[in-house]
């Protein structure tokens, strides 16, 4: 029972993990002379003595458990069901954990009930005065045995695989913790004075870590040990080679900011954020690669199977496309594409911004298509100039008087150099623009209405690029290359 359940919650939260929960429970509730003890004759195996001792406990109580199902089955299967009960609350009761960790003790106490089904089975066809003929045609004693013993071992292996497996997981987490990053031989232009406007509830301009927007198909966020991961370039070019983590570091690395955009990101959305990346040029990984005429994208592949197709261009003109390895001031963090990803400026994440990336073909768009390419999506995806009103929110009530407004707005590699906002139907005023701090980047800005009348109103905003350029207002949902419009939303003054 410990065994399935440790083996399933391998593919669950570490913290679905009963043997886990139940160990940190104990380490919780040990009163601190029983842990001073425990550190003193233990030293740092101290977790794995809680771990064996545990070990032998369940195969103590697994005896018994068979023990009682000689006398009733029906009694041994509710010591089953109140020892899932106990772990179940150990797990439920450790940070982090959802309804759906208590899965693997489930499972786990069903399979248990199903083991001790089987092997009761076969003990009372074993038992002497039962079986036809005392010889023995049935089941022998020695196949009970063997079954119980079979059972117990599938149990060991079962929970060793499992446990390494979650091990890996925290290998990974371990090296994270442990990484200093070197720093970046050409550092980020300095933000200038400026960038953040002067207005209540604007987003950062720079988006911390931990409220950086999430999107990928990783059903368990992938934990990569940096020592094991290597990423593979190859396809059209005259040099295939492989690079790892150290190597990678060895490299002159550069810091840069840039904001990313999800293509899903509806008009007014907020599926976009920006940091400062750490990184190896895609430009100087690829001149070593040396890449063959007729090659115009690059198949980046992620460990989990995503891929993005990227133009081969977007990759080697002077735009910074970076192998990153930093956010921000520290490692990656897991969701984000821990210990290696892509970032690209001026192109949507679903063509460029893989995760967790461990492999690069260049190869040509007409040979090969990449993961949401071929579910319905562009295989190309630029990103499309947006602005958004971040304040007030859609339907707010704002006090009458001076009602100012503030937002964001973007055009990736091409830069923003006018927003405009239309309260009503009125005309069109220009807003006032925060510091530009790179054209790779967004740029907030914000509109003060002078004389705002109480009643219900509308703001609309549009952007123009830096060519000039104005912001279509043609509607478009997010499928298949990205959302247009202008954002118009309502609020009430009061
Ligand atoms: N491995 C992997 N990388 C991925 C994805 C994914 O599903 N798997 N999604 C992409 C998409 S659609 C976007 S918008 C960005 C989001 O990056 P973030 O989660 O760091 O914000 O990652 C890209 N990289
Ligand atoms: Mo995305």
């Amino acid at each position: 029972m410990f065994a399935v359940a440790q083996f399933v919650s391998a593919f669950f939260n570490n913290a679905s993990s009963p043997f886990f929960a139940l160990g940190s429970a104990i380490i919780d509730f040990t009163p601190p002379w029983l842990k001073d003890f425990a550190i003193a004759a233990f030293g740092t195996n101290d977790k794995l003595a809680l771990f064996i001792s545990i070990g032998v406990v369940a195969t103590v109580l697994s005896a018994l458990i068979g023990l009682l199902a000689k006398r009733s089955f029906a009694l041994a299967c509710t010591a089953i069901i109140a020892l899932a009960l106990v772990l179940s609350s150990a797990v439920a009761s450790r940070a982090a954990t959802s309804l759906l960790d208590i899965a693997p003790t489930v499972l786990g106490a069903i399979a248990g009930i199903g083991v001790l089904q089987w092997l009761t089975r076969l003990a009372a066809a074993t038992a002497p005065g039962q079986g036809e003929d005392a010889e023995g045609s049935g089941p022998s004693r020695r196949t009970f045995l063997l079954s119980a013993a079979l059972s117990l071992a599938t149990a060991a292996i079962a929970t060793g695989v499992s446990t390494s497996l979650s091990a890996s997981r925290n290998m990974a987490a371990a090296a994270r913790k442990a990484l200093r990053l070197p720093a970046a031989r050409t550092k980020a232009k300095p933000l200038p004075e400026g960038v953040q406007v002067e207005v209540a509830d604007m987003p950062r301009f720079v988006t911390p870590n931990q409220n950086f927007y999430r999107i990928d198909t990783a059903l368990s966020v992938p934990q990569i040990d940096p020592n094991q991961w290597s990423l593979r370039v190859h396809g059209m070019v005259e040099n295939e080679f492989t690079v790892n983590f150290d190597e990678l570091l060895g490299e002159e690395l550069v810091e840069t900011y840039l904001t990313l955009t999800c293509v899903s990101n509806p008009v007014g959305g907020d599926l976009v954020g920006n940091a400062k990346w750490l990184g190896y040029p895609l430009r100087n990984l690829l001149e070593r690669a040396v890449p063959q005429a007729g090659a115009d994208m690059v198949l980046s592949t992620s460990q989990d199977g995503f891929s993005a197709s990227t133009p081969l261009q977007a990759l080697t003109d002077d735009r910074m496309a970076l192998l990153a390895v930093g956010m921000n001031g520290e490692p990656l963090p897991f969701e984000h594409g821990f210990p290696v990803r892509m970032v690209v400026p001026g192109l949507y994440g679903y063509v460029s911004a893989t995760k967790w990336v461990v492999d690069l073909e260049v190869t040509r768009f007409q040979d090969k298509a990449a993961y949401w390419t071929t579910r319905g999506w562009s295989e190309r995806g630029p990103i499309k100039m947006s602005s958004r009103i971040d304040t007030p929110r859609p339907f707010a009530k704002v006090p009458a008087g001076e009602v100012v407004l503030g937002g964001t707005a973007w055009a990736q590699t091409r830069g923003i150099s006018r927003v405009q906002v239309q309260i009503d139907d009125g005309p069109w005023e220009d807003a006032q623009l925060a510091a530009e701090a790179s054209l790779d980047t967004w740029r907030q800005w914000r509109f003060a209405w002078k004389d705002a009348a109480p009643g219900t109103h509308s703001a609309t905003v549009r952007a123009y690029d830096a060519q000039g350029k104005l912001q279509t207002s043609e509607k478009a949902n997010p499928v298949p290359n990205g959302a247009s419009g202008w954002q118009r939303l309502q609020f009430t003054v009061q």
